[in-house]
């Protein structure tokens, strides 16, 4: 297309990636998803340290994440610091003992059976890092008033992703952990009211005992519906 017809009221620069030959593609791709075909959420993590650089390069990452009206409405809030991630622990425990004796949830409970989880959080102590990923619903101007934000929990989701993805390229391990409700955070981890804990996130390699339960994917045909005539 010829670019010299369009007409811009702002900004644009010309975005010309290397085209790649689709059978390079096809094989990437192939190399991506066997890698993250490895990726499994952890409950058991190893106390080992993990640098502040790889929580930068994951989040960096996550900062790549599309969002709506490029608003990129999340804040990602990491700690190493035992007595913060202890605070978090003693929280969730509170809110999850009373999630799992709430028996007005049979579903629920059901549902999680097989993944055997229960109100204990040992993890939120024992992984090196506790990183929150905070929705912004509005975000504060520098001239103090507040800009709104739209599709909040899409663009979160996806950077969110991202941030799953770029862990586990470095063989570090996560949960995607949403203890129920989540606003404690915002106390313990000192956020303004205009955002909200979206998932706590811990990160850190898994430990040498670590298990999963033992869980199929759902077979691509059941992901993917290919309509054509
Ligand atoms: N938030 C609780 C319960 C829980 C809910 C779902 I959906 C899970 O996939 C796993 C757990 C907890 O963290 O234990």
């Amino acid at each position: 297309m010829d670019t010299t017809t369009r007409t811009h009221t702002h900004p644009f620069v010309p975005h010309l990636p290397p085209r790649v030959p689709t059978e390079d593609g096809l094989r990437r791709g192939e190399e991506f998803y066997r890698d993250l075909e490895e990726r499994r959420s952890v409950r058991w993590f190893s106390p080992d340290p993990v640098p502040v650089e790889a929580i930068e390069l994951a989040v960096s990452a996550a900062n790549t994440a599309p969002s709506g009206a490029h608003h990129q409405p999340w804040t990602f809030v990491a700690t190493d610091d035992p007595d913060i991630k202890h605070r978090v622990r003693l929280a969730a425990e509170e809110e999850e003992r009373r999630f799992y004796r709430d028996r007005d949830v049979p579903q629920w409970h059901s549902a999680l059976a097989r993944l055997e989880t229960d109100e204990h959080k040992e993890f939120l102590d024992v992984a090196p890092w506790l990183v929150v990923a905070f929705a912004q619903k509005h975000t504060p101007q520098p001239d103090g008033s507040l800009r709104k934000n739209y599709y909040v929990s899409e663009s979160v989701g996806i950077a969110c992703g991202f941030f799953i993805a770029a862990l586990h390229r470095m063989g570090l391990a996560t949960l995607t952990h949403t203890p129920n409700p989540m606003a404690f955070l915002n106390q313990v981890l000192a956020r303004p009211s205009t955002e909200r804990p979206y998932i706590l996130f811990p990160v850190g390699y898994p430990a040498d005992d670590c298990e999963v339960p033992a869980l199929d994917r759902k077979p691509l045909a059941e992901a993917l519906v290919v309509l054509r005539d």
